[in-house]
């Protein structure tokens, strides 16, 4: 099944936080990394008070049920050392899981798609950098970009050379 992850860092050394959760991902079992987004720093959505994140997405193929990749997702948080404080506050990693192909879910520690990734920006651009058209696994998600304003992104760099 394909998955896109957003990961999402804020503390300590960003850029490497990024690659070592792509890293960590491709060596999941049953799993591979088929691609990832540029490298974008992003303004803070939901609690301002903090520094400017580092976010990308991966589209990954892997055999693991949805609820399998969460858990994947907060181990490897939990690898690097992550402690929960505030809501939407500073993270070393954040691993979501945004889409699963061809699935939707409403469990109490899952929700797919993501319930909030169609406010924002930091992962619907680099969702339309890996789907121009505009339409990701059947879910079609351009209008929300449309109808979203502010929330600053600047695009980093390519990660795709270098990491995969
Ligand atoms: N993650 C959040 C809340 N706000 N803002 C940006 N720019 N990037 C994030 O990854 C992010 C956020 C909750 O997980
Ligand atoms: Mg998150
Ligand atoms: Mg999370």
């Amino acid at each position: 099944m394909r998955y896109i992850i957003s990961i999402g860092t804020n503390m300590g050394e960003r850029e490497s936080n990024i690659r070592g959760a792509l890293e960590a991902l491709s060596l999941l079992p049953k799993t591979q990394v088929l691609r990832a987004s540029s490298l974008y720093e992003t303004e803070p959505v939901g609690y301002a008070n903090q520094q400017d994140f580092y976010n990308a997405l991966a589209e990954l193929e892997s055999a693991f049920t949805p609820n399998e990749m969460l858990g994947a997702c907060l181990g490897i948080e939990a690898g690097f050392g992550r402690v929960r404080g505030i809501k939407n506050g500073p993270r070393i990693l954040d691993l979501d899981v945004i889409l699963a192909q061809g699935v939707s879910l409403d469990e109490e520690n899952l929700i797919l798609p993501h319930p909030r990734y169609t406010e924002r920006r930091f992962i619907l651009e680099p969702l339309l950098e890996l789907f121009p058209q505009g339409s990701a696994y059947g879910v079609e998600f351009l209008p929300y970009i449309e109808r979203l304003t502010g929330q600053d992104i600047r695009k980093i760099k390519d990660l795709k050379e270098t990491v995969l």
